[in-house]
């Protein structure tokens, strides 16, 4: 006779073991209707693109023609990895048998992607950035891929996704894809943060954590300092006050997802701002930050401009960029507390030379 607690525990293992994504998704929505069991299936999807992924991502090295660079450059003017290519297409097979999503809007590709055989009105658009952190991927770091799930809205005939330039709070879904020692999924539906880690012998993602919460401060503060000669003197303020100030570490990996992760894990806070190369950053608005600041949001952090909650940002057209402060909610406002200032001492200095 097995012991009431141990069979507990192998319970609870079990149960675990069995919450998968796709079971998750149903909790959250608590409904098994047609809407849940889609976005259930959607999240599925994702889920088999990341394996994918992940299993190409896992033997790169040893395969001929899968790193490097193919010799293109895409619509942000960027070198396109082969794995970049790669991971494109693996998104575009896996919704194109799904009858789940109309449209597919990538980093990679300049136009969205039409099923038309999916395409009723209302129903869904996956905006994704492939592999984010590419330049990663033939050193062997952490790389990653950041989705986001939107419901089209009316009509799109001249085939621009006009309607998909809304601000963030349209979102559905948000999620991102983290090529690590393990591959973890992260994702919210608007109902708190979860994340799932890559049971290869299962070939399965397991609910490793449910409501995530970003800590409201932490140590961490991840920029590239390399671009120092090129911020706005706020942000070179706000760089010398951690400089001088204990209790603050720099991580700052190269790959987006992966310095956001440790971020919503341990507090701190990610900025990339605008440059004088790039005055509105780096960083695209609806496939890269816009998720992550859906994420940012339901984890009890914040994600601004610098001057505007990032969630509220209208793009104006597909591959916006927007400059990105994301993270704990106290150190988000103690860099946006600088440019407030900056920019009030800007004015002052304006009005005195005006009068
Ligand atoms: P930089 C990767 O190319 C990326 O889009 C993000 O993942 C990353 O945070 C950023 O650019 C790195 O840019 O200019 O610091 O090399």
């Amino acid at each position: 006779m097995q012991h009431p607690e141990a069979s507990s525990i192998n319970e609870h293992s079990l149960d675990r073991d069995c919450t998968t994504l796709s079971r998750h998704v149903l909790q959250q929505l608590s409904s098994f209707n047609a809407e849940a069991q889609d976005i259930s299936a959607i999240m599925n999807r994702i889920a088999l693109a990341a394996k994918l992924i992940s299993r190409r991502l896992s033997k790169a090295g040893l395969m001929a023609g899968a790193l490097g660079f193919t010799g293109e450059t895409n619509v942000q003017g960027e070198s396109v990895k082969k794995m970049d290519v790669y991971a494109n297409e693996v998104f575009i097979s896996v919704f194109k048998q799904s009858g789940l999503v109309c449209r597919l809007a990538s980093e990679e590709m300049d136009k969205p992607y039409y099923i038309p055989e999916n395409c009723p009105i209302g129903r869904y658009t996956l905006l994704y950035d492939p592999i984010d952190g590419s330049s990663n991927v033939d050193i062997n770091l952490n790389v990653g891929s950041i989705f986001s799930l939107r419901q089209q809205q009316g009509e799109d005939l001249e085939g621009e996704a006009k309607d998909l330039l809304q601000p963030g709070d349209q979102q559905i879904a948000a999620g991102y894809i983290l090529y690590g020692p393990s591959t973890v999924l992260v994702y919210s539906l608007g109902k708190g943060v979860h994340s799932f880690i890559l049971d290869p012998s299962l070939g399965e993602f397991i609910l490793a954590e449910e409501n995530i919460q970003i800590p409201q401060h932490g140590p961490v503060y991840s920029v590239n300092e390399g671009n120092y000669w090129q911020w706005d003197e706020s942000i070179r303020e706000y760089i010398r006050y951690v400089h001088r100030h204990e209790g603050y570490t720099a991580r700052y990996s190269g790959a987006l997802v992966g310095d956001f992760h440790r971020i919503l894990l341990q507090g701190g806070v990610f900025l990339y701002p605008g440059t004088v190369q790039k005055p509105q950053g780096k960083l695209r608005l609806i496939y890269e930050s816009a998720p992550l600041a859906f994420l940012a949001e339901q984890a009890g952090g914040k994600a601004s401009t610098g001057n505007q909650r990032l969630l509220d940002v209208v793009p104006d057209k597909l591959h916006a960029r927007t400059p990105l402060v994301i993270g704990s909610t106290k150190d988000v406002e103690l860099v946006e507390s600088f440019i407030q200032d900056w920019t009030r001492r800007q004015l002052e200095t304006e009005s005195l030379i005006v009068t």
